[in-house]
């Protein structure tokens, strides 16, 4: 499996996210505790100089999976939900300026809190629903005829208290089978995250096995957003049945630094793959 740890480029709001300052030395950091990636959580491509640090990843060999973009919901309240056309034009404008940071990394780019909420939503009113997915969707589109048709997008469904939208892998996936034709279901894949999972699937077996040709991306956190490990979800499971479906993507711990980023990131990278270890004999 390979593991990657989530680094915010910039200060954020964003709590669970372990490590939030100095992007070198935590590129040095990951290498150092035998990580294969980093996720780059980032605001803006004017907040890091792209060139340099994929330069500095590139000589550790070193991956960047995915981009996240929670950040532009967070911190400054934009989301393809929006009723607000002003709201939403300036999250695709900011979305987009993401997709050419993804697309200098080789990276997905996430599409998780940006997707965003129903304001007032009266619980069960398919038509708000409707609307608001109609939305998203344009959102989506949008973005997707920009840049070149390698950038490629991970919706990540996200727990209840995040969202009134997006709560289930189920949800992404009919959304994205109902939304978009074949060329462009090719460039949009799932986004897994243990934390949202732990409240909203039945069983984490079987959304995993059901959509596992769906899941382009895994994120790691235990009940608790504390390190895998630290909480009572049971890895093991999905470890195994990411193993195997023969996962081949990555695996990136999005967690609370407790009782610090780098004790956070070593547990958490040993527990998992003392477990893999445990499953696999390798
Ligand atoms: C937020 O809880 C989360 O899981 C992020 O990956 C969303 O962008
Ligand atoms: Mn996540």
């Amino acid at each position: 499996m390979k593991y990657a740890i989530v680094a915010s480029v910039s200060q954020t709001n964003f709590g669970e996210i372990a490590f939030k300052e100095g992007l070198e030395s935590t590129i040095h950091k990951a290498k150092e505790m035998r990580f294969d990636g980093v996720e780059l959580s980032v605001k803006s491509s004017g907040t890091l100089d792209v060139g340099k640090t994929k330069e500095l990843l590139d000589s550790l060999d070193l991956v960047v999976p995915a981009i996240g973009s929670g950040q532009l919901y967070i911190d400054e309240g934009l989301s393809f939900a929006d009723e607000d056309t002003k709201i939403r034009s300036k999250a695709v404008e900011k979305f987009k300026d993401l997709i050419d940071v993804a697309e200098a990394f080789d990276a997905r780019i996430i599409i998780g809190f940006i997707a965003g909420n129903m304001k007032n939503y009266n619980s069960g009113s398919l038509d708000q629903k409707k609307e608001a997915l109609k939305r998203i969707c344009g959102c989506i589109q949008d973005s997707l005829e920009y840049g070149s048709r390698s950038v490629k997008v991970l919706i990540e469904p996200l727990h209840r208290f995040n969202t009134n939208i997006f709560n289930t892998i189920h949800d992404v996936i009919s959304f994205i089978d109902l939304n978009f034709h074949d060329e462009e279901k090719a460039r949009v894949g799932v986004l897994a995250d243990t934390w949202h999972m732990n409240i909203e699937e039945a069983s984490i077996t079987q959304a995993v096995s059901d959509n596992y040709d769906r899941i382009k991306h895994v994120h790691f956190a235990d009940s608790n957003r504390r390190a895998p490990g630290m909480g009572h979800f049971d890895f093991q499971e999905i470890i195994s049945v990411l193993l195997k479906k023969r996962y081949e993507g990555f695996i990136s711990f999005e967690m609370l630094p407790f009782p610090d980023p780098i004790r956070a990131a070593q547990a958490a990278l040993k527990y998992s793959k003392a477990i893999e270890h445990r499953l696999t004999g390798r």
